[in-house]
């Protein structure tokens, strides 16, 4: 007891510390440890997950109600081109780290059958949204930008409880967006908004580990998401026939991981600029052979199947499209 005690002192003080700088790599091994995850992100070889229970509690523990602040190495607003091959305005390298400080707090139901060890993988965007730039360029609004994190799965599992609701189908594709806003022309964030497929908060209640990574819970096998496991064997959200929902929230738990092969980060860049020397496309490092996140055919996981009635969603459509407008010198 005195042991746990000392993990979860350790735990607290280690998120504490990530959420108010980008390097948290020492955090994640301690979480890692504490959801006994260890698998390293790029395995390429699909197997079962462990059908394991969990106790969420030290992690419910070191969560806040609301969102606290995050303060970045420097402003995300870019300095010149050289920093910004995606165009957007944004440095790209603190992109990547004002996605990490915000990425999601993983759930997953202890019936999970089509779970990779290291899925999800989770490719990101970060785009500015309305005026980027510097006061008083953009007058007193706050610089806003939208992250949406996707998460990447091999298969879904069907719904697993209900037996008449298989639904299972090659690849899946799910996404979680945040809105986050400075008022220090880009140095220091807060969420404004947690959109979790069909929930959004704060008009729904969201809970954030080590008080900025918002919990997501997804459902065992189709990977839908929510902010708590009240569903768990009613009737799904997203189900237009009544399939049934496994979300016991008593499987492996996880932060997102956002870098890949290489320590890379997972950033997809813009529609409109995506260069694959600064940006991830191929998904085949990934163990999706033949996918990219830039393709506008369906998914299918790295698997064969028929690209143009797959279920799996087309990975092109997802991403952000909001309208900027760049003041940034
Ligand atoms: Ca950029
Ligand atoms: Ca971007």
């Amino acid at each position: 007891m005195i042991l746990r005690r000392g993990i979860l002192a350790l735990f607290v003080a280690c998120l504490a510390t990530a959420a108010a700088s980008a390097d948290d790599g020492r955090a994640l091994a301690e979480l890692k440890g504490l959801a006994g995850d260890a698998s390293a992100p790029g395995a390429a070889t699909p197997r079962a997950a462990a059908v394991v229970s969990r106790d969420l509690g030290p992690a419910a523990q070191a969560s806040t109600n609301f969102p606290e602040s995050v303060t970045l190495s420097r402003s995300i607003l870019a300095r010149d081109l050289s920093e910004d091959a995606d165009r957007d305005g944004l440095a790209d390298a603190v992109e990547g780290e004002l996605a990490d400080a915000f990425r999601p707090f993983l759930i997953f139901d202890s019936r999970e059958n089509a779970r990779r060890p290291d899925e999800p993988v989770v490719a990101f965007q970060v785009r500015p949204v309305g005026c980027v730039g510097p006061r008083p360029k953009c007058g007193p609004a706050p610089i806003a930008v939208h992250i949406l994190y996707n998460t990447i799965w091999r298969q879904d599992g069907g719904y697993v409880i209900s037996r008449f609701c298989r639904d299972d189908h090659k690849g899946d594709i799910q996404v979680v967006g945040v809105r986050a806003e400075s008022y220090d022309d880009g140095r220091t964030f807060r969420l404004s908004a947690v959109e979790n497929w069909g929930f959004v908060w704060p008009k729904a209640d969201a809970r954030f580990l080590a008080g900025t990574h918002p919990w997501i819970y997804l459902s065992g096998g189709k990977h839908h998401q929510y902010f708590d496991a009240a569903i768990d064997g009613k009737p799904s959200a997203y189900s237009a026939w009544s399939c049934r929902e496994a979300m016991d929230g008593k499987g492996e738990f996880k932060l997102a991981e956002l870098k890949g092969p290489g320590a890379r980060w997972n950033n997809v860049g813009e529609p409109e600029s995506h260069p694959s020397s600064a940006f991830v496309d191929d998904l085949g490092p990934y163990g999706y052979p033949g996918e990219s996140a830039w393709d506008a055919r369906h998914f299918c996981g790295g698997q064969a199947c028929d690209r143009q009635t797959n279920p799996g969603s087309r990975m092109a459509n997802v991403w952000l499209r909001d309208p900027f407008f760049d003041a940034t010198p």
